[in-house]
């Protein structure tokens, strides 16, 4: 008989009696899909200065590199789907064990696993809008770099760019439900990016990390599962 980790066992009594779980991930849930994270030795960031790619300065002034970076993203997303893991989020959704999803990934694999409830913090790489007058833009026009039907304007991606605000709508619907939360289990982030690196504070819930790497910033969690999102999710759902 496998010796199932007592952490994991802890992990499954805590979702099973909880009254109000939310879920809060980062790029860590999508590597085992294939998407590289940003801050792990195989990182986007290991090799790319952000600042150079992701704000709207450098779409404004190095739109040719702003759009590369993209269009990478874009087409290795394309070959991409969500992990069982995300599965068992979708199961754990539509049997009540699951009230809300909230990421700060761009990818779409929570929708696309199933979950109804996810609140996109840092935006979505899937649909596309002109910077200058925001008209919603297609996919394929911004990868042939068509420039804005209406105004001639760059067209980007919806996802939020450094010094960019928050969507006001994800950002008060995910402050609402980690509020509300008793449980509130965070999933492959490094914590690294403000203001979601403050949301695991926010609650006076159990809070639970999974991470394939935990250090200091994970010390203030009540429970610390080191692992990688896929197995342990997988591992959990057995005892649910
Ligand atoms: C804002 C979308 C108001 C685009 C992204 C100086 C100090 C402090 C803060 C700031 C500062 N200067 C500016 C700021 C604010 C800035 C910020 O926090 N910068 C940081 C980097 C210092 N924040 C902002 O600009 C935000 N807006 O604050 O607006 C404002 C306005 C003006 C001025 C001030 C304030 C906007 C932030 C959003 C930026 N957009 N993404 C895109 O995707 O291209 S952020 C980007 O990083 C991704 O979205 C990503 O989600 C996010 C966080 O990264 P993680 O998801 O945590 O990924 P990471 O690789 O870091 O970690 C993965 C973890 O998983 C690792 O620990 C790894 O071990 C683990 N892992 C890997 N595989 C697995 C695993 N774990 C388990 N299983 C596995 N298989
Ligand atoms: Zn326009």
């Amino acid at each position: 008989m496998m010796k199932i980790d007592k952490k994991i066992v802890q992990l499954a009594k805590l979702i099973k009696t909880s009254t109000h779980t939310v879920v809060l991930t980062g790029a860590g849930m999508s590597t085992e899909s294939g998407i590289p994270d940003f801050r792990s030795r195989s990182g986007w960031w290991k090799n790319i200065d952000p600042l150079t790619v992701a704000t709207v300065e450098a779409l404004q002034s190095n739109y040719e590199l702003f759009h590369q970076f993209y269009s990478a993203r874009i087409e290795a997303l394309a070959k991409c789907k969500p992990h069982e893991g995300y599965q068992m989020l979708a199961n754990w959704e539509q049997n009540g064990l699951l009230h809300r999803v909230a990421t700060q990934n761009v990818d779409g694999f929570h929708h696309q696993a199933g979950n109804r409830h996810v609140d996109e913090l840092h935006g979505s790489i899937l649909t596309y809008r002109c910077q200058q007058c925001e008209k919603e833009a297609s996919k394929q026009a911004f990868i042939d770099k068509k420039h804005c039907s209406s105004c001639d304007g760059k067209l980007r991606p919806n996802v939020v760019l450094f010094g960019e605000t928050l969507p006001e709508e994800a950002w008060n619907n995910a402050l609402y439900h980690i509020q509300k939360a008793d449980l509130v289990i965070v999933i492959g982030t490094s914590l690294q990016v403000y203001p979601v690196s403050q949301l695991p504070t926010m609650t006076n819930g159990t809070t639970v990390c999974i991470n394939k790497e935990v250090g200091v910033e994970q010390s203030f969690f009540d429970l610390v599962i080191e692992g990688s999102a896929k197995e342990t999710l997988v591992n959990v759902n057995q005892l649910l």
